[in-house]
Formats: C-alpha cells, structure tokens, sequence
C-alpha cells in the first residue's frame, strides 16, 4: 500500500494505524501547499479531491477519507481488534463516534486552518463549539484508558491527532484525563515513529 500525506496533518491518523497493525506501506510526501508530491506529481492526479489522505491499495484502488480509511485497515486485519466487527450495535457506536470526531472537530478546525479572514465574532463561535466538542470527548473517554472500550481501536489516533491539534490551534490547554490520554498515545511505538518518519 502506499499513503499520501502531508507532515503531521489528518494522514497521520492513518499513518499510524498503518504501523500499529505493522502492514507493510510506502509513504509519499505530498507538499501541502504546491499540492505536488516529493516526485513532482501533481496531487489531483491522485485524486480529484486534492487533498491527503490518500490510501492506494496493492491493486491500485485509490481510497479517501480518513474516517473509511483507518476503518478499511482495521476491518481489513479484524484479528488486530482495531474496530468492533461490522454488523454489531456496538459498531454502530464507534462509527458514530469516528464520525463526531470527523465532522465536529477536524472539519470545525477550518476557521482556524483554511479560512481567510474569519472575523473575532466567527473565532469566538468556532473556538466554543470546539470547547464543547471537546467537553463530550472528555465525557465519552470517563476515567479509561482508551476512547472506545477498553482496547486500543482506530479511534484513539484519530482522537489524540484531533486534541492535539485543538490544543494548538485555540490555545486551551488539554488537562486532566485528556492530558494524560494524550500523552499515553504520544507513548506508543507506533506513534512514536509515525511522527518521527514523517519529520525527516
Ligand atoms: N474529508 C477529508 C478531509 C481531509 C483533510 O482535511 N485533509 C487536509 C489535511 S488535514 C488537507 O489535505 N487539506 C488540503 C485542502 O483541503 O486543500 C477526510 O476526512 O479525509
């Protein structure tokens, strides 16, 4: 498989989840602003959408969409346990809690991130939702160790590469359960070396 990223944005939750399940994978650096890969190649023709992740299969099926992605890998190695088995309730709840943190914090992070000239008024309102937002992740984490159950699944690099990034960007510092749940997962081999590859 190969990855398209971009250093330490969004396609380092599907970096990781590639080294925890130790699948073997290319990267290719793709330029966040030139929109090129390190080789020259223009990233919409990767992919229309022009932006990474990107996730090319052996069979040179192109996947996007980080929340399908890290899904298609753990469902891909179920023996891993990344992600309860489809066709459960209790899948229908990790789902709905991927898809929180996909639509409510990644994508609320634009005014931040992508958006030109965003008012104090706008910032004010975005900055709230995100609090609020990640007032529910606080609650759905409780006292446990992980985010979902009490397993490492394919949540938790999407949820610690999402408070990590809503530390930065707001400036609200994480505490308490957060605090340490986001240094826990800044401990784990996998990551560790996700973020180290993708500084060189
Ligand atoms: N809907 C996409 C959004 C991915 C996304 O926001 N990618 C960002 C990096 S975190 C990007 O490449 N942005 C460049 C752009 O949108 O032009 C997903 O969930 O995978």
């Amino acid at each position: 498989m190969k990855l398209y990223y971009s250093p330490q944005v969004c396609s380092l939750v599907p970096h990781i989840v590639l080294r925890e399940l130790g699948a073997p994978f290319e990267l290719v650096r793709v330029d966040f602003k030139s929109k090129t890969t390190s080789t020259g190649v223009a990233l919409d023709t990767i992919t229309p959408k022009s932006y990474v992740p990107v996730l090319e299969l052996d069979g040179g099926e192109r996947l996007t969409e980080l929340s399908v992605i890290i899904r298609y890998l753990a469902d891909m190695s179920p023996a891993a346990g990344l992600a309860p088995a489809q066709g459960t309730f209790e899948r229908v709840r990790f789902d709905e809690l991927v898809h929180f943190i996909a639509t409510e914090l990644h994508k609320g992070f634009a005014p931040y991130t992508m958006m030109p000239n965003v008012g104090d008024e706008a910032m004010q309102w975005t900055k709230d939702r995100l609090v609020a937002r990640v007032a529910l992740i606080r609650a759905a984490l409780g006292s446990r160790e992980f985010i979902f159950g009490d397993r490492f699944t394919v949540a938790d690099p999407y949820a610690f590469w999402a408070l990590r990034v809503f530390g930065f960007l707001t400036k609200v510092p994480l505490d308490g359960s957060l605090k340490e749940y986001v240094s826990r997962l800044a401990a784990r081999p996998a990551v560790r070396e996700a973020v180290d590859a993708e500084k060189r």
